[in-house]
């Protein structure tokens, strides 16, 4: 295939063009251009989100400053504010608002399920008159301003309907994504002491049957078992036939109802009187109207669980009228938004990806964006192109996981489809290797499309290292340049800022305005974690350098965290799991390269006294794993580890572990080993397949 725009530069990396008909049509054409809006930006960070702001709905101005914030430990607690005291609704910004501009017909989403002979969509006038329904189911439930939500829901239309139900009202959702196991979640409804929550009575995953219902059932035992009653379980019946929803095609037909995918009578669920309640029964007797509740835009929108280096996950705090804002601005520049586009995020709304980029930040510009409920191979590995034609999807976003996965597949899965719809292709979760990066580019852009490879995490609410697809020459491994706002820098252990080339701590200087608030319930974790490291500076706890040409890459994490598929995960969590097996006396896991996930786990366990190591211990390893945070956290690699390296005051020496668990002997300096003897033996004790 011939490439225009793709030429070496001085230091051999690979540097591509924008695409030339995307730059015509563009919101921002031309480097200089971005560089002019970046300047005023960070310059005047007010006037520049002020303008912005006007874009939406307000019920009232701020009432002190627009834009606040201390950073410093030093200076007292940190705190961020933007647009304090204005009265806002999210919700009616990303509906009633688009309805009265005359989008009330347009399709806000699509639903593609697992099933391909399954699918529907949802127009905006639909979508209010849905939330505002289950809004009023809510509010009948007792639930009102300020109360948390936990929801734990396949991907579904009903999830946006829940998520946008609560904003309405005011209620704070915290979404569970349903991979996790029943203890992740009862633990994640404890800390939030959620009062009720939404899901669904199973759904397929490619081939396999999940019952969502039991795994919400033994969550809500254990809360009640530690003394938390959540008073209200809301059940979708996604399964069975229901009257609700009627599945329509494309152009609107409707289909019919496919016997493969609704097999629920093999699935058995489990009712609690008084407390179990299927969704479609209490929207029978609603209203389609529901006055939104007037927030401040400095008000709880949501928390979302991410791991901790301790091992307990922390609540991390949005708030409405900043996290509004950037989502929408961010999703308009880097996705280049027009009005014809069709938009595909792949990922989980459980994840903040899918809250910011499936949810709020193409309904914040009025998008027609997509929901899947498959997976990426089911039925086979062109699923994905199969719905980009099918849509004729412009806007594709996913992760390097699932771009290395379906490599593995081959071309001809891809070059089966026409993909001639797309023009921006998006990546997100990970660093994403130039080799990835690459058949990205050529194979499902066909050279043709922009790559925004976005660095940003949960706590950043919105993409805060990312190119802009009409203005951005991209360099593939690159995330580039800094978002609108957005002031990064690299520093030293002993937090020297670093200028020009150089590695470093990735740290930034000012919030935007979706950088979390707070942990939630717990401000001192937040200060700890993010701003104790280095005063004056939010610190990512990624690593990143910045080449000659000011460009920076990402190197991943520097703290004791590992990226599987994407999904931070805690190396503590996984020890914690692992050592509640009543064989086992202490457990170490670190991280470890894998060709799709990306890093994988892998742990030393060190067994009690008499206890042996078993193919059969491994298993039950594996599974207790799986059990306690989910499958997708599940080690790829266990080894017997008589005995773990440490040093002389008693800490685990992971640097060393991480050597030992890819093969290399190359260990560095070992002085401070309290016994250097145990290194030899874990060697020995790699296991076959390492
Ligand atoms: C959005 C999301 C955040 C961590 C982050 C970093 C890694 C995300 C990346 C990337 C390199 C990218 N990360 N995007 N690394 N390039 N484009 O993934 O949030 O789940 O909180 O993970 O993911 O290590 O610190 P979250």
């Amino acid at each position: 295939m011939a490439e225009t725009n793709d030429h070496s530069v001085a230091n051999g990396a690979l540097l591509f063009d924008p695409p030339s008909n995307l730059q015509n049509e563009a919101h921002v054409k031309s480097m200089q251009q971005y560089q002019k809006m970046y300047k005023q930006s960070i310059e005047d960070p007010e006037t520049f989100w002020r303008e912005i702001s006007a874009q939406f709905y307000w019920k009232s101005p701020p009432t002190g400053k627009f834009f606040e914030y201390n950073f410093d430990v030093g200076k007292g607690p940190i705190s961020i504010k933007w647009m304090a005291g204005a009265k806002t609704n999210i919700c009616y910004n990303m509906l009633d608002r688009h309805i009265a501009n005359g989008l009330g017909d347009k399709v806000a989403f699509y639903w593609e399920g697992n099933d391909p002979n399954d699918f529907g969509k949802v127009t905006y006038s639909e979508l209010l008159a849905r939330v505002c329904k289950f809004s009023n189911v809510l509010k009948n439930l007792g639930i009102s301003r300020g109360d948390r939500v936990a929801i734990y829901m396949p991907m579904i239309l009903d999830l946006s309907v829940a998520m946008l139900a609560c904003a309405r009202i005011g209620a704070i959702h915290s979404i569970v994504f349903a991979g996790y196991s029943s203890e992740s979640l009862a633990e994640r409804i404890l800390d939030a002491t959620c009062s009720a929550i939404i899901t669904a009575d199973g759904v397929w995953r490619g081939t396999k049957l999940l019952n969502l219902k039991k795994i919400v059932d033994d969550a809500l035992k254990i809360c009640d078992e530690k003394g938390h009653r959540v008073e209200k379980c809301v059940v979708v019946r996604h399964l069975s036939p229901s009257d609700e929803v009627v599945k329509t095609n494309v152009n609107g037909d409707i289909e019919e109802e496919p016997e493969a995918c609704r097999p629920s009578r093999k699935l058995k669920i489990n009712w609690q009187a008084g407390r179990d309640i299927w969704w479609h029964e209490m929207m029978t007797s609603v209203s389609t109207e529901c006055e939104p509740e007037w927030m401040d835009a400095e008000d709880p929108l949501f928390m979302l669980y991410t791991s901790g280096s301790t091992g307990k996950p922390k609540g991390v705090l949005h708030t409405i009228g900043g996290y509004m804002l950037y989502t929408a601005t961010t999703f308009k520049f880097v996705f280049d938004y027009q009005p014809e586009d069709v938009y595909w995020c792949t990922a989980d709304v459980g994840w903040i990806t899918g809250h910011s980029y499936v949810t709020y930040g193409p309904l914040g510009n009025g998008a027609t964006g997509l929901i899947f409920e498959g997976t990426p191979f089911y039925p086979d590995a062109g699923r994905f192109w199969e719905i980009v034609d099918k849509y004729r999807v412009t806007k594709f976003y996913t992760a390097p996981t699932a771009i290395r996965a379906l490599m593995k597949f081959g071309d001809d899965f891809v070059n089966k489809y026409k993909r001639d719809s797309l023009k921006i292709l998006g990546t997100v979760g990970e660093p994403i290797n130039p080799e990835a990066w690459l058949w990205y580019y050529r194979v499902v852009g066909n050279s043709k499309c922009a790559i925004v490879d976005t660095f940003w995490q949960t706590e950043t609410g919105g993409h805060v290292l990312t190119p802009l697809p009409g203005a951005t020459p991209t360099k593939p491994g690159s995330a580039t340049f800094p978002f609108f706002g957005v002031i990064p820098a690299l520093l030293t252990e002993e937090g020297k800022v670093i200028e020009g080339p150089g590695e470093g701590y990735l740290v930034f200087k000012q919030p935007w305005p979706s950088l979390m608030r707070t942990v939630y319930g717990n401000q001192e974790r937040f200060e700890t974690t993010y701003f104790k490291k280095f005063p004056g500076y939010y610190c990512t706890g990624d690593g990143a350098k910045r080449d000659e040409d000011g460009y920076i890459w990402i190197t991943g994490r520097i703290d004791d965290m590992v990226n599987v598929s994407g999904h931070l995960l805690s190396t503590a969590e996984v020890e914690s799991a692992l050592i509640t097996h009543k064989n086992v006396a202490e457990a170490a896991s670190v991280s470890h390269p894998h060709s799709i996930k990306g890093e994988c786990i892998y742990c030393f366990v060190t067994l009690k006294q008499g206890a042996e190591y078993t193919n059969d211990l491994v298993t039950e390893l594996k599974n207790i794993v799986r059990a306690k945070i989910g499958p997708f956290a599940q080690p790829d690699f266990l080894q017997n580890a008589p005995a773990l390296p440490k040093t002389r005051s008693g800490k685990i020496m992971r640097r060393i572990l991480r050597k030992i668990a890819v093969g290399d002997r190359n260990l560095g300096d070992t002085s401070t080993l309290a016994d250097e003897s145990v290194i030899d033996v874990l060697f020995q004790n790699r296991p076959n397949n390492a």
